[in-house]
């Protein structure tokens, strides 16, 4: 099989591919799931974000963020979305998580970049507020997901199990790594984000994703992730009261990195929810 062929050449050179990761980085988990749905084997080197590793810092000076991957010959790429861009050109023998046809690939990245761009802050600012403010964000989330749930009834992915159409896909690994955090924040913060009567085709396509093996391979024990969310939550709002600020939420979802506290005190602009 030209998968198992692939993978079997990617793990003879002398050294595999090596992503630098942290667990609950739903970032990584992108390329986790990304190589193990391609097949490709790969070392894992597990980030303290509080502390991160030279390797870290010299493999990616620019944004200093996991996850990092880097190749046999010691060169290194970062972002999440360009890694897998990448393993599809570099692995054409592996199975391909982006469409094909060029007008397709192009609407999978628009929909990524609405996921990294409009979804991912909107969740993270309902983590990270309470009150109005949280509000407002709850809106903004289901405004999100509406549009998504459209796309999924009547636009670009209508008819199909997933984004990627019978089989997960390159959005689907986008979104899908992010999306149960919704669950988590639900849980954490009592504020309901997917009714699954509102958004009956998002809520089975998530549900549909989660229960994949590779999928369940890759993401962490809810349990974990819960009590992960629960500290950063009690410490995001904390530092929200000492600043005497509301906090900003970025993209994407908790870091294990506690944002510097250090004077000048934080502002909205210090404080960001990426996971
Ligand atoms: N746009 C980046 C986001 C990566 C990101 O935010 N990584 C977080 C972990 S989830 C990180 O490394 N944070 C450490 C920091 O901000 O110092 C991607 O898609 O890879």
């Amino acid at each position: 099989m030209a998968m198992e062929k692939a993978a079997a050449e990617n793990a003879g050179g002398a050294a595999p591919l090596k992503l630098f990761g942290s667990w609950a980085s739903s970032y990584t988990h992108r390329v986790q799931l990304a190589m193990r749905l391609k097949g490709l084997e790969f070392e894992y080197a597990e980030e303290d974000l509080g502390n991160k590793s030279d390797a870290l810092l010299r493999h990616n000076p620019v944004y200093k963020k996991v996850p990092v991957l880097v190749l046999p010959d010691g060169r290194s790429l970062a972002e999440s979305a360009i890694i897998l861009h990448y393993l599809d050109d570099a692995f054409p023998a592996t199975r391909q998580l982006l469409p094909a046809d060029p007008f397709d690939r192009a609407v999978a990245r628009f929909w990524c970049h609405f996921g990294d761009d409009k979804l991912g802050p909107a969740v993270g600012a309902v983590f990270a507020s309470t009150g109005e403010e949280q509000e407002a964000a709850v809106r903004q989330v289901h405004e999100n997901l509406a549009l998504l749930e459209a796309e999924l009834r009547d636009g670009a992915f209508k008819g199909r199990r997933f984004f990627g159409g019978d089989e997960v896909g390159f959005l689907d690994v986008v979104l899908g790594c992010g999306s149960y955090w919704l669950a988590v924040f639900e849980e954490v913060t009592g504020v309901q984000l997917v009714d699954a009567e509102a958004f009956p085709l998002f809520h089975a396509w998530l549900r549909d994703f989660e229960a994949q093996e590779q999928v369940r391979e890759t993401i962490p024990s809810i349990d974990r992730l819960l009590d992960y969310a629960r500290g950063l939550r009690q410490m995001l709002l904390a530092m929200a009261a000492g600043a005497g600020a509301p906090i900003a939420a970025g993209a994407g979802a908790p870091t294990a990195a506690p944002p510097s506290a250090a004077p000048p005190a934080p502002t909205t602009a210090d404080i960001a929810v990426d996971i």
